[in-house]
């Protein structure tokens, strides 16, 4: 497909997703506004219209919590019927700091809005009406982080823990298995649920009974704390310092520096809440064994030893040290000059428990690899990152604006290796970044 085609697709898809003001990821399987896909739909939204990029980020703040969260599913909509977990499940509207605008999830998700604000303003040569917004977000993203800090790093380490794996943004990543394993429940201490993604996406892709009971087990746990402060802590198996979530804090802390200098504002007490994060990240996070940045559970005072997705976007952060990066980017390289597989994989192709086909367990993500893409630009990676970005746009041009892909170059089944959904909202907005 030619790059003008690529582009119109890709706003034909953006636009088929918005609803009024905002836009949802894929209309079949995620009917309302998420968090983090928000901020990467605005990637797309810049390159077509200024305007929608200010609505969509009111639209996604309308959801804020006045004790600073922002949810990771803000339920504009009132027709509910076809999601599960629906805002009556997770009963958060009665809470007296929760959004008195619209209902909301209880939990977050990785906050790319510090950073991702600060890309739009290069992106679009410091727009007026986008250096506006930066100004009037600027408070709340401010909030946002120091609720994290206040509320989820009970040591003061400068990192923040998280404690459902929804949280990460990579659901079920097989990081999160020893973790589930040590939860036993059984399906009738939960309330009645029943689930639809299996229903509107390939099940076989989609994670097991098993794991999801388990999800709404941390759910049950955060409904019961109101979703915040110290019970989450002494009550949740899944406390876990994840190294996507703390990079994309501290990338987002950083864009925060720069912008309040922009906008005349004080950054002393950012700056140095910066310095320790980056300092312990670098630290407690680096597994000397598989090069990378991994996970730690603070149940078990253990690092989660594994390489994927995650631990590779600290380089987005520009979190590595020199040495670090070296290392990292040369498993990076060694995968893209085999050339067995497309881009970055989600999770180690060489583990037993990758899975090219189940969800976050080994597919290539099209947003993950936009920051694995700049990542490798900050550390000057010039042709690696071209790799991974034309990469995508051939899987995206080939296939579709699906979801997530089958990493494997070579396969039986090439002509089909999209899953998950279809014309998906941060797909087509991570390839209008690219190419427009
Ligand atoms: C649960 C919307 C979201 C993404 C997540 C992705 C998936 C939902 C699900 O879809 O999560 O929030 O039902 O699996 O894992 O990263 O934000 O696109």
């Amino acid at each position: 497909m030619s790059k003008e085609r690529l582009q119109a697709e890709a706003k034909r898809v953006l636009r088929g997703n918005r609803i009024s003001d905002y836009t949802v990821p894929c209309k079949a399987l995620y009917p309302f506004q998420w968090n983090w896909d928000a901020g990467f739909t605005c990637l797309g939204w810049s390159h077509i219209d200024i305007d929608l990029v200010v609505e969509e980020y009111r639209s996604l703040f309308r959801g804020q919590w006045k004790n600073g969260m922002i949810p990771h599913i803000i339920f504009h909509s009132k027709q509910q019927d076809g999601y599960f977990p629906n805002a009556s499940y997770w009963q958060s509207g009665a809470l007296d700091y929760s959004s008195d605008e619209v209902l909301t999830s209880g939990i977050t998700q990785p906050p790319v809005h510090g950073f991702i604000l600060e890309h739009l303003l290069k992106r679009h040569g410091n727009n007026k009406q986008l250096m506006m917004l930066a100004e009037e977000l600027y408070p709340a993203i401010m909030g946002c982080h120091n609720q994290l800090y206040k509320d989820r790093d009970p040591q003061g380490e400068g990192l923040v823990y998280i404690y459902h794996p929804w949280e990460s943004g990579r659901d079920n990543s097989p990081v999160w298995d020893e973790v589930l394993e040590r939860i036993k429940v059984d399906q009738k201490e939960l309330p009645h649920y029943k689930r639809v993604d299996n229903l509107k996406a390939d099940p076989s892709h989609r994670p097991t009974d098993e794991d999801y009971m388990k999800y709404v087990y941390l759910m049950e746990i955060g409904r019961k704390s109101g979703y915040q402060g110290r019970d989450i802590e002494y009550n949740s198996p899944f406390l876990v310092q994840d190294t996507l979530f703390n990079a994309m804090l501290i990338a987002s802390e950083k864009s925060l520096v720069r912008l309040g200098k922009m906008l005349g504002k004080n950054t002393t007490a950012t700056q140095e809440r910066l310095e320790t994060s980056e300092h312990t990240y670098r630290n407690k996070l680096w597994n000397d064994a598989l090069d990378t940045f991994v996970c730690y559970d603070l149940k078990t005072s253990r690092q989660m030893e594994y390489r994927e997705i995650g631990g590779l976007a600290a380089m987005f952060a520009e979190v590595p040290d020199v040495h670090q990066s070296k290392l990292m980017t040369r498993s990076i390289a060694k995968m893209l000059t085999e050339r067995a597989f497309y881009l970055q994989p989600s999770f180690d192709t060489e583990h037993s428990y990758f899975d090219p086909k189940r969800y976050w367990k080994g597919p290539v993500w099209p947003q993950m690899n936009w920051l694995i893409h700049h990542g490798l630009l900050k550390y000057q990676y010039i042709k690696e990152a071209e790799t991974v970005k034309e990469d995508l746009l051939q899987l995206v041009s080939t296939y579709g604006f699906f979801e997530y892909f089958d990493p494997r170059i070579d396969m039986e089944e090439k002509n089909h290796r999209g899953y998950g959904g279809k014309d998906f909202s941060w797909t087509s907005a991570v390839i209008l970044d690219f190419i427009s």
